[in-house]
């Protein structure tokens, strides 16, 4: 557990979120944001601790037991934290925690109360509120929610007036997070950094019979080393293995004439990577597989073009999927005219998601893609991922030389006034720079020995 403190700069940050979102939810309206809880991964051995990327953008506290609630306009002021208070027993055993005292003098919170004070303490702090905003999700939540209310009835004859409605905390917190402010568009320029850092690594150590598994150590290395974890289980997934999408084994042996797709980013302060790129083991693409290559990378290149304020979200998986499906024509994987293809989706067997997701604390990360069934216009501070892919089966109708190649390239895109920003811009991705990276690494190699 983390119990770094705040820096200034991040604890004013804090506060303006919370900020927003009282504006946002409106000044009659209590909120409630739980911490996650922790996992227990087998006997008595907990699952390294992630917090709730929603209670940790309010907050930035990471551990387990704890409840914002925030009070609109209360005298006592509007943050207050339960959390678990200081135990030098558990302290013995698991390190110190913030404790009451570090909630308000750290976090900034108004007022802290132990966490087993809940039940007691909710009631009075939501009486006189006509909306509580809560995560509907959060099961636990909304059933303690129900007791409070229910007690609130009950106490509604002493002349107190018990919220009316309930609404889901996703929806306003979840807009706000997909705007990134200036401190967390720095902290994405650094897990992008670090992810594309990692990526370098591990291609330069792909050597013929080497296992997934010792690849994926390579990238690992790189983001503990750098404070940060995998946003995600990291994907190396050599020959055919490259077209089960969430490829996890992670087991097979590299081999000579076939490509390596990796798929992987490191969360660093919590914020997410996520890159994608394909290398030859031998160091060279094969004509085919050059092919393939070239065409996803021209998609990848023009989706990215594409983004800039106003333009749709889907705008740019158009203009991948129209080159793909071009592209697929001319390699004579589908027949028709583009049209065709275009229009019954023939294509989708061999490019068969979306070209892109939202980044941020969460590697899917939140907020809407549609507005009243429309898809939205992107806007600045937004990040997303651009990653189109072709993966061909092994299948009796499709020409030899393609069969099981896998290819998908993925890099962090912020949305600027201007038009893009790409932050995973420091990895190989043109299929001569590729190729000389790894020459040169083959090289040095040869060198070493
Ligand atoms: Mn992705």
């Amino acid at each position: 557990m983390s119990t770094n403190p705040l820096n200034p700069s991040d604890k004013s940050e804090y506060a303006k979120r919370r900020k927003r979102l009282i504006k946002a939810v409106g000044r009659k309206t209590a909120v409630l944001v739980p911490a996650a809880t922790e996992l227990i991964r087998n006997n008595d051995n907990p699952y390294p601790f992630r917090q709730a990327s929603d209670f940790l953008y309010l907050t930035g506290l990471v551990e387990p037991e704890a409840l914002l609630v925030l009070c609109p306009k209360r005298p006592e002021g509007e943050m207050i934290l339960f959390v678990a208070p200081q135990d030098p027993e558990r302290a013995r055993w698991d390190g110190p925690r913030a404790g009451l005292e570090g909630a308000r003098r750290i976090y900034g919170a108004d007022q802290a109360f132990a966490l087993n004070e809940m039940d007691e303490r909710l009631p009075e702090l939501l009486a006189g509120y006509e909306r509580v905003t809560l995560p509907f999700a959060d099961q636990e939540l909304m059933l303690h929610m129900l007791g409070w209310l229910d007690e609130l009835r009950q106490k509604a004859r002493s002349g107190v007036v018990p919220p009316q409605t309930l609404k889901d905390l996703a929806e306003p917190l979840h807009e706000l997070r997909l705007i990134k402010s200036a401190v967390e568009i720095t902290k994405m320029r650094r897990a992008a950094a670090i992810s594309a850092e990692a990526h370098r690594r591990a291609a330069s150590a792909i050597a013929e019979d080497m296992f997934e598994f010792e690849l994926a150590a390579q990238l690992q290395r790189v983001f503990y080393q750098h404070h940060g974890e995998p946003s995600f289980a990291p994907i190396v997934a050599s020959g055919s293995n490259a077209c089960v999408l969430h490829y996890r084994a992670n087991e097979s042996r590299l081999e000579a004439g076939q490509l390596v797709l990796i798929d992987a980013g490191a969360e660093i302060e919590q914020y997410a990577g996520d890159i994608t790129r394909v290398w030859p083991v031998d160091g060279v693409f094969s004509k085919p597989q050059r092919a393939v290559y070239e065409l996803v990378l021209a998609a990848q290149l023009a989706a990215i073009a594409e983004i800039r304020p106003g333009v749709a979200f889907d705008g740019p998986h158009e203009v991948a999927v129209r080159i793909i499906a071009q592209g697929l024509l001319d390699l004579g994987l589908v027949t028709g005219s583009l049209n065709e293809v275009l229009e019954s989706g023939s294509y989708k067997r061999f490019f068969m998601h979306r070209t892109g997701h939202w980044l941020g604390l969460d590697v899917h990360d939140v907020g809407r893609y549609k507005i009243d069934g429309a898809w939205r216009e992107l806007e600045p501070g937004m990040v997303l991922t651009v990653e189109p892919g072709i993966y061909i089966d092994v299948a009796e109708d499709i020409p030899k030389a393609y069969r099981g190649i896998g290819i998908r390239i993925e890099d962090d895109v912020l949305v600027t006034p201007k038009g893009h920003e790409v932050l995973t811009h420091d990895v190989p991705k043109t299929v001569a720079d590729i190729e000389a990276f790894m020459g040169a690494t083959k090289a040095r190699l040869r060198l070493d020995v």
